[in-house]
This record gives C-alpha cells, structure tokens and sequence, in this order.
C-alpha cells in the first residue's frame, strides 16, 4: 500500500433519504475526521443531495453517484447526467460496474463515453473491471481486465488517466459471499498496474488507486488492504449497516 487507502460504499439500490439520515448519524458519531483514508459514499441518485447535505460538515467525506448517462443532456428519460451529479454535490462517478455491464448490457463502448464525459466534467471516475467465473475458469482474466481497462482509457490523455481510481471487481465475488484472496486480488491489482504503467509511465500509474470489491466485509477488509497494489476497497452488502461500515472504515 503506497496510497492513502480508499474505502468506499455503494450502496446499490438501497437506503431512501430517511435512511440515509439515520445511517450518517449513527455513522459519523463513531467516525471522527478522517485524515489518513478517503471515505466515498455511493447512493441512489434519490438519496444524493440527502447524502451530501448530511455530509456538509465532513468535507474530507466523499460523494458520488452509480452511474451516469453517456450523454450530458437531452431526451433520456429516466437518466441521470453527470452535470447534475456534480451540480448536486457528488466527486466521484461509478462506471462499468459488473451489474451494469451484467444486468444492463452496459458495452465497453459505452464505459469509453461515460468516462471521457465524467473526465470533461472534471470529476473523478472509478472504473470498475472484473471477470466472470467462466473466463476465469478459462484462464482470460488478465485479457478480460485489460481489455475493460483499455476501454474505459480509450478517449482520455495522460492527465485525465491520472485522475481517475478503478476498482476490481470479480463477477464471481459479487454479493455471493466468496471474496478473491489476498493474493488472487494483489495478482490482478498487478495486472492492472501495469497495464496503467504501459500506458501513462510508473509514475502516474502509482498514483492511481486501485480498489478491491466482492463480499469485502468486516472480517477480511485488512487483510485485503494488506494486500500488495490494492489500494482501497469497493463494499456493497457490508456499507449497509452503519456500525458495521463504521468498522471497516476504521479497519
Ligand atoms: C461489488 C460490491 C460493491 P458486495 O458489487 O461494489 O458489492 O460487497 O455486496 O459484493
């Protein structure tokens, strides 16, 4: 670990702004300021504005927002623009996470669009990447990941890709309860590194976060922090309990 780590929450498709009120209380009770990590809350796009005002007193907490519209503005009903996002207080964009690209046939050039409007827009995106049980079971992991990756870089230049944070995320480790080890996520984290460093050069790729995510949890969120090249982690079921996230933000 060479970063401040990253420790994020994205929160799916759960907790409503009175929720959300109640759980940043409880929250941030046992979380004094935090100096030496960087704490990323995803809501709903329902929840955002919520979410930032409850935060307005804890600037070093981050905002952002699931997903945005590959498109800033115009007839997409439905659809959330990264203009709005910022507009509403969020920093930070998820893009290509495996439950869009699984669930709602998100391609890879559509992960290349959102990621040259959110680098425009001057926020920052996380890039999910990951592989399914299948191509890991058939050895493509490595191809699987950089190929998401290079998509995802197609459009940006340099100074953009520095500004960016990506996460791993094996489809097989989603909300299943079976977490990669330590060392299949330090494996990967080094793939993707230097993929990042054959593109922009050791020293901007050092300085990208990389995230880890899949059933990340109480009990093994140090030790997959621990782990060489991974940077932060990307939690889902374990950020929805407030005592619970409270606990794995101080790991
Ligand atoms: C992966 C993760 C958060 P979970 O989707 O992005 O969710 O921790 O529930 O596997």
């Amino acid at each position: 670990m060479h970063l401040k780590p990253v420790i994020a929450a994205n929160w799916k498709l759960n907790h409503g702004p009175t929720d959300a009120k109640a759980f940043l209380q409880r929250f941030l009770a046992q979380v004094p300021k935090l100096n030496d990590r960087t704490v990323i809350f995803f809501p709903s796009a329902i929840t955002l504005t919520t979410v930032t005002e409850g935060l307005r007193d804890r600037p070093e907490i981050w905002v952002g927002v699931q997903n945005v519209h590959a498109e800033a503005q115009g007839a997409f009903t439905g659809e959330n623009s990264v203009l709005m996002a910022r507009d509403a207080g969020a920093r930070v964009v998820l893009v290509g996470h495996s439950e869009r690209r699984h669930v709602f046939g998100e391609s890879d050039e559509t992960t290349t669009k959102k990621m040259a409007l959110i680098a425009q827009a001057r926020l920052t995106a996380m890039l999910c990447v990951g592989e399914t049980l299948a191509e890991r079971e058939a050895g493509h992991t490595a191809d699987v990941v950089e190929r998401q990756l290079a998509a995802g870089l197609k459009e940006l230049d340099d100074q953009q890709i520095g500004a960016i944070m990506l996460a791993y995320e094996p489809v097989w480790a989603i909300g299943t309860g079976r977490t990669a080890t330590p060392e299949d996520a330090a494996e990967i984290h080094g793939v993707l590194r230097r993929a990042l460093a054959s593109r922009v050069g050791d020293k901007v790729a050092t300085g990208i976060p990389i995230l880890y995510g899949g059933s990340v949890n109480r009990g093994n969120a140090s030790q997959l922090l621990a782990a060489s090249d991974v940077d932060g982690l990307l939690v889902g079921g374990a950020s929805l309990d407030a005592d619970g996230w409270a606990g794995i933000v101080r790991a």
